[in-house]
């Protein structure tokens, strides 16, 4: 396979961990970052720092400028105008400001619709909002393989229902949910729908309009970009609407010492001073993936998840959850037989094999499969079938180790029975 000759450009790729060179499989915890976008931080800061929205001197102006820029690329990225973009920190910020903002819209007895493979961020904002206001939290049933039961979903629904909140992609089944057919289905009930797209703005191009959703989270550390920025995209009506959840400098039109009144979308809700490189960075980190293209970034990955699958599916002792290649991102969870997740996690840290271990925030998924933790590779564009080849190679030395153990063990037993 051809790969996107990408890797030159990201300067951690060079490194070696423990004497082995790196091999990075754990991108949907956070991606790595090119170097024009390590260069994007430090030339802001050595060339243009200064705060936003408020200065005439020309530092000001420039920084404001190019805040406001990556503004417009964010927004042209997913479809949408720059003042349905709100520049907040993460995609779980994103998430509480719209489970914040439609408080009093909620009484007692209105329903909400979520599904059981929701990331800890968009299940606790929702679940806690449910006790505090007396309202009714419901789950989509989820067939065996990890896909949503879209029938049932359908008649779930009601007048009552106030709100779906869905993720695009699940974090650990790598599950792409219909969200189109969601939006439309919840908006014939004047259901607001909230889809949590921190595991696919990263990985497939992705257009609200089409999508039909009303609000869109998702995090700029996952998609090539810094941490510490993240998105809330909201349809304008409905963040005119929306009440801020942060008060304070930069959010206001006129102030005076009894009341206030709240500037234009989107600084509403950009109270205080924002992460200002971070989001200019972010900026560039959405042209390099334009460069590439989200359309080649899918199908290099949809590559690699079919290859990784085809060889843990052929490894005795190995269990994949989620459903078959074609229906998920590059996001794969699996389990060793009688190894703990955080023991294959070591050992293959030792063969400079990064990957994820434990619940991945979502500790009601992992009950539902009847485990505590699994194992995940994650890939990105700069993954390669040899790193695939290299993981499976690590996973047998990981299986080796651990029958010798298992014999020791049983043998040792034997001694003392004799
Ligand atoms: N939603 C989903 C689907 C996620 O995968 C994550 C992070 C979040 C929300 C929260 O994003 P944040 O930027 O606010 O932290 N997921 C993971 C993960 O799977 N491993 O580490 C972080």
């Amino acid at each position: 396979m051809k790969g996107l000759d990408v890797r030159k450009d990201f300067p951690i790729l060079k490194i070696k961990v423990h004497g082995k060179p790196l091999i990075y499989l754990d991108n949907a915890a956070t991606s790595q970052k090119p170097k024009t976008v390590i260069d994007a931080i430090s030339t802001y800061y050595k060339e243009n720092n200064s705060n936003v929205h408020r200065g005439l001197h020309t530092l000001s102006e420039v920084a404001t400028q190019q805040y406001e820029e990556s503004r417009s690329i964010v927004a042209k990225f997913i479809h949408a105008q720059p003042e349905e973009i709100v520049f907040t920190h993460n995609t779980t910020e994103s998430l509480n400001l719209v489970a914040r903002g439609f408080l009093s819209s909620y009484v007692p007895g209105s329903e909400m619709v979520l599904t059981p493979m929701e990331h800890h961020s968009n299940l606790v904002p929702w679940i806690t909002l449910a006790k505090k206001h007396h309202l009714v939290v419901r789950y989509v049933p989820m067939h065996p393989d990890g896909t949503l039961d879209l029938k049932t979903f359908q008649h779930m629904l009601s007048s009552k229902t106030k709100l779906v909140a869905v993720t695009h992609v699940s974090n650990v089944l790598g599950t792409i949910n219909p969200v189109e057919e969601i939006a439309r289905l919840a908006h014939r009930h004047d259901t607001l729908v909230v889809v949590d797209g921190a595991q696919s703005v990263p990985h497939l191009p992705v257009d609200v309009q089409k999508m039909g959703c009303d609000f869109l989270a998702f995090s700029s550390h996952k998609m090539l970009g810094p941490t510490g920025v993240g998105v809330l995209y909201g349809r304008k009506a409905l963040l005119e609407k929306m009440e801020p959840f942060l008060y304070g400098g930069g959010m206001i039109n006129e102030v005076t010492y009894e009341n206030a009144t709240w500037a234009e979308l989107p600084n509403k809700f950009e109270a205080g001073t924002p992460n200002i490189a971070d989001v200019i960075a972010f900026g560039t980190a959405v042209k390099y993936l334009q460069k590439i293209g989200m359309g080649r970034i899918q199908k290099h990955e949809q590559l690699l998840t079919q290859y990784v699958m085809q060889k843990l599916g052929q490894m005795e002792g190995v269990t994949i959850y989620g459903p078959s290649a074609e229906k998920r991102i590059g996001v794969v969870s699996f389990n060793l037989t009688g190894v703990h997740p955080h023991d294959v996690a070591t050992l293959l840290d030792k063969q400079g094999i990064a990957i994820r271990a434990g619940h991945h925030c979502t500790m009601p998924l992992h009950k539902n499969y009847g485990m505590q933790s699994s194992c995940r590779v994650s890939f990105y564009l700069y993954n390669t079938m040899k790193e695939i080849d290299a993981l499976c190679e690590a996973l047998e030395k990981v299986k080796k180790v651990f029958e010798k153990k298992a014999t020791i063990k049983n043998e040792g037993g034997q001694d003392l029975k004799g």
